[in-house]
C-alpha cells in the first residue's frame, strides 16, 4: 500500500497541490477518485465536510491541503523550502491570499456550472472581483518565481501555480492579464511534478 492515499479529483487545485508536494518529496500517492460514486462514499465516510483533499497517511486521517502538505514537508526530505506556519508569517499571508482568490474563483465557477452567470448577482460578482484583487496583489509582489523573497520552491509558489492552472483550465479569468504570474506559472508548470498532475476531466 502507498504511503499516501488521497481522496480527491483530478481537477481540484487543492488536491493537485498535495500531489505536487508528494511528488517533490518522492512519496507515492494513490488517488481515490471522488468524482466516482465509490470514491464519494469513501470521502463521506471519513470526512463530515465532504471536501477534498483528505489523506490517509498510515493510520492517520488528515483533512485539508494545508495540514497534509505540512505533514509531508515535515516528515520527508525534499528540495522544497521548509515551512513553519507560526514563524513564516509572510508566506502564510501569501498562501491566505492565494486561497482567498482561489476559493472565490471556485465559488464563481460552481455558480456558472449551475447556469448562473456570476457577473449577474452582487455576491457572485464580488467573488470574481476578489479573485482579480488577489491576483493583482500577487502580481505586484512576485519577483521572478519568488513570492516570499526566497528563490527556493515552497508551498506558496506551489499553491499559486496550481491555482493559476485551475483558473486557466476552468476559464474563470484570463490569466494573461497577469504577465509576471503567468511567466512564473509557465516555468513551474514545466516541472515533472506539475506535468504529471495537470487538471484533466475524467471521461
Ligand atoms: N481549505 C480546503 C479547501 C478544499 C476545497 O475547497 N475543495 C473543493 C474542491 S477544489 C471541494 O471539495 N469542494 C466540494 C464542495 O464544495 O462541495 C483545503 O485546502 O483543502
Amino acid at each position: 500500500m502507498s504511503a499516501l492515499t488521497l481522496c480527491g479529483t483530478t481537477t481540484s487545485p487543492f488536491v493537485r497541490r498535495v500531489r505536487v508536494v508528494a511528488a517533490e518529496c518522492g512519496v507515492p500517492c494513490d488517488l481515490v477518485d471522488t468524482s466516482e460514486e465509490a470514491g464519494q462514499e469513501t470521502l463521506r465516510a471519513i470526512s463530515p465536510i465532504w471536501k477534498v483533499p483528505v489523506a490517509r497517511m498510515g493510520d492517520r486521517v488528515v483533512f485539508d491541503s494545508h495540514a497534509i502538505t505540512e505533514v509531508l514537508l515535515a516528515e520527508h526530505a525534499s528540495e522544497l523550502r521548509a515551512f513553519n506556519p507560526q514563524r513564516d508569517l509572510v508566506e502564510r499571508n501569501v498562501i491566505t491570499v492565494v486561497d482567498g482568490g482561489l476559493d472565490a474563483a471556485i465559488n464563481a465557477f460552481y455558480f456558472r456550472r449551475d447556469g448562473i452567470d456570476p457577473a449577474s448577482m452582487p455576491y457572485t460578482r464580488k467573488q470574481l472581483e476578489r479573485t482579480a484583487s488577489a491576483l493583482a496583489w500577487l502580481e505586484a509582489r512576485i519577483d521572478g518565481d519568488a513570492l516570499t523573497g526566497q528563490s527556493s520552491l515552497g508551498l506558496a509558489e506551489i499553491a499559486l501555480a496550481t491555482a493559476l492552472g485551475w483558473i486557466q483550465f476552468r476559464q474563470v479569468l484570463d490569466i494573461r492579464r497577469y504577465a509576471r504570474l503567468r511567466a512564473a506559472f509557465e516555468r513551474l508548470d514545466a516541472r515533472p511534478s506539475f506535468a504529471a498532475t495537470r487538471p484533466v476531466e475524467r471521461a
